[in-house]
């Protein structure tokens, strides 16, 4: 045993057990993803990565006003920047296990339990819970622990060896050098290959291959007047890959046409079951739809228009045969989302859809390939479920899906609104005759009038665009006679029903945004 006092000589300055301790620690936590996510690989399930595993549970659980915050502030990027906090989050741990392993091997070891617990916690917290969802996590534990081990084994000579690093010293941190590349090649390769396994190469590939069919009931191509050619004004119809994208899956489903079947039941006299293939040989047809998301601030852009390719949904229920008192259609994905919507809304005669395409190619993965519900005039999270695989006919005071179990609307029928797209916010504009433009939508009842005003002035009657149908947003534009000065722009719509956009000002939470959109803009 060593005195106090040599002790006290031969400890080694703090910076140095930091820095191993960091290495050491940041090595075993990339040693257990690394074989968690080859272990999710096997699986071939990308949703049980813990990192994964750890977010859905993050998003699950976290309060419904933070995500709105959330999809505030980052936008379509929050899923990034929760994933980006997380590996943070676990970056510190890591450093943190590490440098206590250093001193006593036992608090390392714990901390790589804390680690799988939360890992299995978060794992069963899943709503669709799967036993083989925690088996990443453990393997990955077993081989951070197996590393740690390894690494501290190596790093603890390194400390010990004090102010007097000699030639043996020199030995040592080879040692430890060489034992840390070996983890770090390995947790990458094995890292590496996890993802190649997940990575749905296979699904990618079905997905080129799916041949559309040709509508039974093909719409005329869009009128000519639908895009009013304004510079900056949002186009009619909104690119797939510029589509805004809102889902709580961290990982995007890559389901292969194949291995993709729906079923609907419940409250229905007969049952049905479909694949893809029965699916498309149903009678398809093309569908004008914009679908728009309850976050949507005002002046946001969370909404999108496109040409759907799908087939009825309310035939389908017909031919299943709902019974009375079936009120909610209780839709759901393969990453277990859930979706309600109101069954009359369904079947009052709308385009409601399975649909399979946009624009011409089949849904993008991230818009819910090969198969998703959409309904005009209800906001996406009440009817427009991705990678939808079951259908189930219940009552609404029996069932609550995913968002109204969060404090969101159990009902939501978009409101009307409009939305100045030029000039832009603050822009410097030059005296004289400006556009005015924008897009206003009330899905399924129409839009009927624009009208626009400055500084609080009379309202001025918008021209307007064609559109295909009522189920669509619809472009208008306005001529300013624009004087010097700093003026506030104000727009409101009227829809077919007679109403008119209030003014009055609700946030998104619980049913959708509501008040009239205006922008500032200077004139010298
Ligand atoms: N499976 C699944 N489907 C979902 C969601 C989801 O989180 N998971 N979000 C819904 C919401 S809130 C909206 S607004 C639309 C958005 O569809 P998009 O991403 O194709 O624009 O999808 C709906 N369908
Ligand atoms: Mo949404």
């Amino acid at each position: 045993m060593m005195t106090t006092a040599s002790n006290r000589t031969d400890r080694p300055p703090r910076g140095r057990r930091i820095a191993l301790g960091a290495v050491t620690g940041l090595l075993t936590a990339a040693a257990a993803l690394g074989a968690a996510e080859l272990t999710a690989g096997l699986l071939g399930s990308p949703q049980a990565s813990p990192v994964v595993v750890v977010g859905d549970a993050v998003v699950d659980y976290s309060p419904a006003p933070l995500k709105e915050f959330a999809i505030a502030v980052f936008g379509i990027y929050d899923k990034v920047v929760l994933l980006a906090g997380i590996v943070a989050v676990l970056a510190l741990f890591a450093v943190a296990i590490g440098y206590a392993a250093l001193r006593r091997p036992a608090v390392g070891y714990a901390g790589l339990a804390v680690f799988a617990a939360v890992g299995v916690v978060a794992a069963f917290a899943r709503r669709n819970v799967e036993p083989l969802a925690v088996l990443p996590v453990l393997v990955g534990v077993l081989v951070g622990a197996a590393a740690l081990y390894l690494l501290s084994a190596r790093a603890v000579p390194l400390l010990r060896t004090g102010s007097q690093a000699g030639q043996g010293g020199g030995m040592e941190r080879r040692r430890f050098m060489l034992a840390g590349a070996g983890v770090l090649a390995l947790a990458g390769a094995s890292g590496g290959i996890g993802r190649f396994l997940v990575g749905g190469s296979a699904a990618g590939a079905s997905r080129s291959a799916v041949r559309l069919p040709t509508p039974d009931s093909p719409l005329p191509p869009l009128p000519k007047g639908v895009d009013l050619d304004v510079p900056g004004l949002t186009p009619f119809t909104t690119p797939n890959r510029e589509f805004y994208r809102i889902d709580t899956a961290l990982t995007v489903p890559r389901v292969s046409p194949q291995d993709w079947g729906l079923r609907v039941h419940g409250l229905v006299d007969r049952p049905v079951e479909l694949d893809f293939e029965t699916l498309l040989r149903r009678s398809v047809g093309e569908y004008d739809i914009t679908m728009t998301c309850v976050s949507n601030q005002v002046g946001g852009e969370l909404v999108g228009n496109t040409r759907w390719l799908g087939v009825s949904l309310a035939e389908l229920l017909r031919e299943a045969g709902v019974q009375g008192g079936a009120d909610q259609i209780l839709s759901t994905s393969t990453d277990g989302w859930t979706c309600g919507t109101p069954t009359d809304v369904v079947m009052d005669g709308r385009d409601a859809i399975l649909a399979f395409a946009m624009n011409g190619e089949p849904l993008p993965f991230e818009h819910g390939f090969p198969v998703r519900m959409v309904v005009p005039g209800l906001y996406g999270y009440v009817s427009a479920t991705k990678w939808v695989t079951d259908i189930k006919l219940t009552r609404f005071a029996d069932e609550q899906a995913y968002w109204a179990q969060r404090g969101w609307a159990v009902k939501a029928p978009i409101k009307t609104m409009s939305r100045i797209d030029v000039p832009g916010p603050l822009e410097r504009l030059e005296p004289g005759t400006i556009a005015v433009a924008g897009v206003a939508w009330a899905q399924h009842r129409g839009v009927e009038a624009v009208e626009v005003r400055v500084d609080e002035g009379e309202w001025s009657r918008a021209e307007l665009a064609e559109v295909p149908d009522i189920d669509t947003w619809r472009q208008w534009i306005w001529e300013w006679e624009a004087t010097e000065g700093r003026h506030t722009l104000e727009v409101r719509a009227t829809d077919a029903t007679g109403y008119t956009q209030t003014s009055e000002r609700a946030e998104p939470i619980p049913d959708g945004a509501s008040g009239w959109h205006s922008v500032q803009v200077i004139v010298e």
